[in-house]
This record gives C-alpha cells, structure tokens and sequence, in this order.
C-alpha cells in the first residue's frame, strides 16, 4: 500500500497529467485512462489522454471517448506522464521516448511481465483489469464516481474479462462492477454496445476471416489470417478486428487460437489466445511482444508465411511439452 500512497500524493499534489495507454488501445487502455482522467479533472486538475493510435469506434459511445488526441500536445511535455496498461514504456511505440529523462513516471499495470519502468509503479498481476486498480485509486481520491468514470471502468473491466467470463474475473471484480452499477449505468446497454454489435464491414470481414480457418493435424492450433485486401473495406480507425480470434479458440479441443493481421508495412500483428494448458505471454515475450497467460500479441517483421511458420513451431513445441 505504501506505493499506492506514494502515487496518490503524486495526484494530489501536482497539477497536470498527461494519461497515457498502449497502442492500438483495447477496453481497458481507453477505459482505465479515461476513468483516470474524468476523476482528475474532478480534482481541478489538468489531463491529456493521449493514445498513439486512433480509439475504435466500438468505444465511442463512452463520455469523453472524443477527448484521447493521437498526438502529445505541445503543453503537455511538461506534465506528469502516467502510463496504464502497459507492460513496458515500448507498448507506447515512438511515444516510449518521452519518459526517458523525466524526474516522475507512474506506472498503473496489471500485466504479470510489467517491468516496473515507473519511478512510482503500482502493479497488481492479481486486478482483472487496470480498471480494477484505477477503481481503487479513485475511492482512495476519494472522488465521487459519476456516470461517465462508471462507464468507463465498467468497460475496462468487461472487455478484459471478456464480460466476466474469463478465468481473472474474481469476487472482487464482482464487487467494484455492482458499485459501478449503483452509479445508474445501464449493464445491458454497454454490454450489448461492447459485445453484440458490430458494423456490416466487419461483420463481412468476420466471414471472410473464417473463410482461412486451418487447424493443425492434431486439432489443438486453429489460426486465422486477415489479409490487406480484406481490411480495405474496413475504416481505418473505426471498424476492428476485435474478437475474431475467438471463434478460433471456441473450437472444441483447441488450445491455442492465432490470428494474423497483415499491417501493410512489411510486418504482421499475431493476437494469441489460450485455452487452458499455454501460457501464451511467454510465447509472445518470445517475439518481443506481451500481454496475459491467456490473451497476448506480439508484431513479427515479414510476410505472413513466416509468421505463421515461427508462431505454429513454436507453440507445437510448447504443446508436444505439456502433454
Ligand atoms: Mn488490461
């Protein structure tokens, strides 16, 4: 608890912050980041949130989802960077740079690689989501949370558990989403926001995406690939590719799910998903990547035949060990 309270005599008595989450941002890099700063801001202080890339469609409904610039305004370099979510400052990508000379970085993550980067780090391998532990900070403000900071916790928290499904959803996951409730947010409408709705481009990109299923020989990889050609019916920015991967990993005796994306820069973005048995941050740490036992990704340099070939090898040796 003594860094905890380091971090919030940091809130307390400096003024501005610059509120910073990983690249292409899921629920709980926009989530906890705009929760922070909603409640900052209560405070009187000054926030920028700032993401290095644009926030998806899928989480514009959220109140003050049209505050996160993909750039660090000019202002700003003198604040206080805090980074959320993120396992290593390299999460932030070109952005990484900025923390490197300044005296106080907070570091608020709930990733069990997170390498303690911060000068203050409050790190909880434990917390479903960084929106658990942004929770915590905001009772310990003792800031009243209204609907908008419920709003974004609760999707924080929803989308890392993959709405409370996951094995990381604990008792007191249960508990800070009841005292959310309490706030008025409606459950349903941002479960159905978050989890039942998906544009036309992406649901033909879904198909298209299944289309390329293969499955190895022994039944326990499943991987998907989405190509350049399909994501140009796709806007960039607002239509994802979120949740693709787990119709991979759905399929019955599977252990491991992949899906390869084409970034079209020479480089492919590999999302993992486990069911049970691979750590699968241990095989994106391999590849300079990250994330979670059961959810991680990871960017490979060339085409996607050789990611493909490293990746399948790779999780095959992992596989052939457990059993
Ligand atoms: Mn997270």
């Amino acid at each position: 608890m003594a860094k905890i309270n380091a971090m919030l005599n940091v809130f307390k008595g400096e003024q501005s912050f610059l509120l910073l989450s990983h690249s292409m941002p899921d629920g709980d890099a926009i989530g906890s980041a705009l929760a922070l700063g909603l409640a900052l801001e209560k405070m009187g202080k000054t926030v920028y949130l700032v993401n290095p890339d644009p926030i998806p469609r899928l989480y514009a409904f959220l109140p003050g989802a049209d505050r996160f610039s993909t750039q660090i305004p000019e202002q700003a370099r003198q604040a206080i960077p805090v980074l959320l979510d993120c396992a290593v400052p390299e999460r932030l990508g070109d952005m990484a740079a900025l923390i490197k000379d300044v005296p106080v970085v907070l570091n608020i993550d709930h990733h069990v690689s997170n390498t303690q980067f911060g000068t203050l780090n409050y790190v909880d391998a434990t917390a479903a989501a960084t929106g658990e532990m942004v929770f915590q900070i905001i009772k310990q403000l003792q800031v009243v949370i209204d609907r908008a900071i419920a709003a974004a916790l609760f999707t924080a928290i929803a989308t890392d558990t993959g709405s409370f499904r996951y094995a990381n959803t604990s008792v007191q996951t249960h508990r800070i989403i009841a005292e959310l409730l309490t706030t008025g947010i409606e459950n349903h409408r941002i479960m159905t926001r978050l989890f039942e709705t998906r544009s036309l481009a992406e649901t033909k990109l879904l198909a298209q995406a299944l289309n390329t299923l293969e499955v190895t020989a022994d039944g326990k990889i499943a991987w998907m690939t989405v190509t350049r050609e399909m994501l140009t019916m796709m806007q960039e920015g607002n239509d994802s590719t979120e949740g693709i991967i787990n119709y991979a990993r759905a399929i019955e005796g599977v252990e491991v799910g992949i899906l390869f994306r084409d970034l079209g820069d020479g480089r492919v973005k590999v999302s993992l998903r486990s069911q049970d048995q691979v750590n699968v941050d241990e095989i994106a740490a391999q590849f300079g990547g990250g994330g979670h036992a059961k959810a991680a990704g990871c960017i490979l340099t060339g085409d996607i035949a050789a990611a493909q070939q490293q990746l399948l090898r790779v999780i095959a040796a992992k596989i052939g060990g457990i059993n």
